[in-house]
């Protein structure tokens, strides 16, 4: 049997993309100038592997008129244009579920780094100040607001791990749930009611920048902000005015606006605890992200319905 071409933007997980180069023709598209070659190929290219940020436009649709399945190693899609993708019937699937656990443990940590100041006390010990005195006190999380922005999925599992720290959830997504946490009916309102305010929504035009100048001041001088949904969700030189102008404490983020490239001003500021977008980074997540962009383009291919359609 033929094996179907299939253009990779981005590899699967090590302990499964040999699994996809055995079973289709993997064409590389991980370079500018290896997507060039790959889109000259003569096989017509039927399927589509990218992750969670990568970016698929109607002027690279135009180019694979026999592209029938893009799957995603990621949760996120909102790279994909999916209106495009629908008017060609191209299916789309992503890997939910398998990787909330540890996006939610990441939010977590990141409330704990940036409340307990872990990153400051572990550079206390590397620079060895602890014989010139003690390291300065931090704040107590118990009682403390976790505002969540998208109680989905990820954001569920972060409200569960925080209550278990004695902090009080409250959350603003588009529709009130059957959650026994308060609902704000407004971002603003949940900004001004959070110490903590938590991202945890989709990325994409609906959720660009919604955190902006107004809501950091609403968060106040005392707020920490923490984002682990995608850096387009915040103005980041709004972000960076509210930290070195004291509007906000400090902020805790996995994600950019521009990743891997980070404002100067970020990655100097000592309030800023920064992680390179690490939330579903351990082996048995991404293997099991890998493994289920797997069998979406087996069960595609298989005529099978898809695991994880979007
Ligand atoms: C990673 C993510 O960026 O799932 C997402 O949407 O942002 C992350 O898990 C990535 O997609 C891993 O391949």
């Amino acid at each position: 049997m033929v094996r179907p071409a299939t253009l990779v933007l981005a590899p699967l997980p090590p302990a499964i993309h040999p699994l996809l180069e055995q079973q289709f023709h993997c064409l590389d598209a991980t370079s500018p100038a290896s997507l060039a070659s790959a889109l000259s190929s003569p096989q017509p290219i039927r399927a589509l592997v990218g992750h969670g940020s990568t970016q698929v436009t109607p002027a690279l649709l135009d180019q694979l008129p026999h592209l029938e399945i893009i799957t995603l190693c990621g949760v996120g899609y909102d790279g994909i244009d999916l209106p495009a993708c629908r008017a060609r019937g191209i299916r789309l699937t992503n890997t939910p579920d398998v990787l909330t656990d540890d996006v939610a443990d990441i939010a977590t940590a990141l409330v704990l780094m940036t409340s307990r100041r872990l990153v400051e006390a572990n550079r206390f010990l590397h620079q060895n100040a602890w014989p010139n005195g003690p390291f300065p006190l931090a704040s107590a999380l118990r009682g403390n607001t976790a505002g969540i922005l998208g109680l989905g999925r990820i954001g569920k599992a972060i409200a569960t791990r925080l209550t278990a720290l004695g902090m009080t959830i409250a959350y603003h997504s588009r529709n009130p749930q059957p959650v026994p946490h308060t609902y704000h009916p407004t971002l603003l309102e949940l900004a001004t009611e959070s110490d903590f305010l938590i991202l945890a929504c989709p990325g994409g035009p609906a959720t660009h920048h919604l955190v902006d100048a107004q809501i950091l001041a609403a968060l106040g001088p005392t707020g920490t902000l923490i984002n682990i949904a995608r850096g387009s969700v915040v103005d980041e030189p709004a972000l960076i005015h509210a930290l070195e102008t004291n509007l906000i404490h400090n902020v805790g983020l996995d994600v950019f606006e521009n990743e891997p490239h980070l404002p100067p001003a970020l990655i100097d500021h000592p309030r800023a605890v920064l992680l390179p977008h690490v939330g579903s980074a351990t082996t048995e997540t991404r293997t099991a992200m890998g493994q289920l962009c797997l069998d979406n383009l087996n069960a595609h291919f298989a005529g099978q319905p898809l695991l994880t359609p979007v």
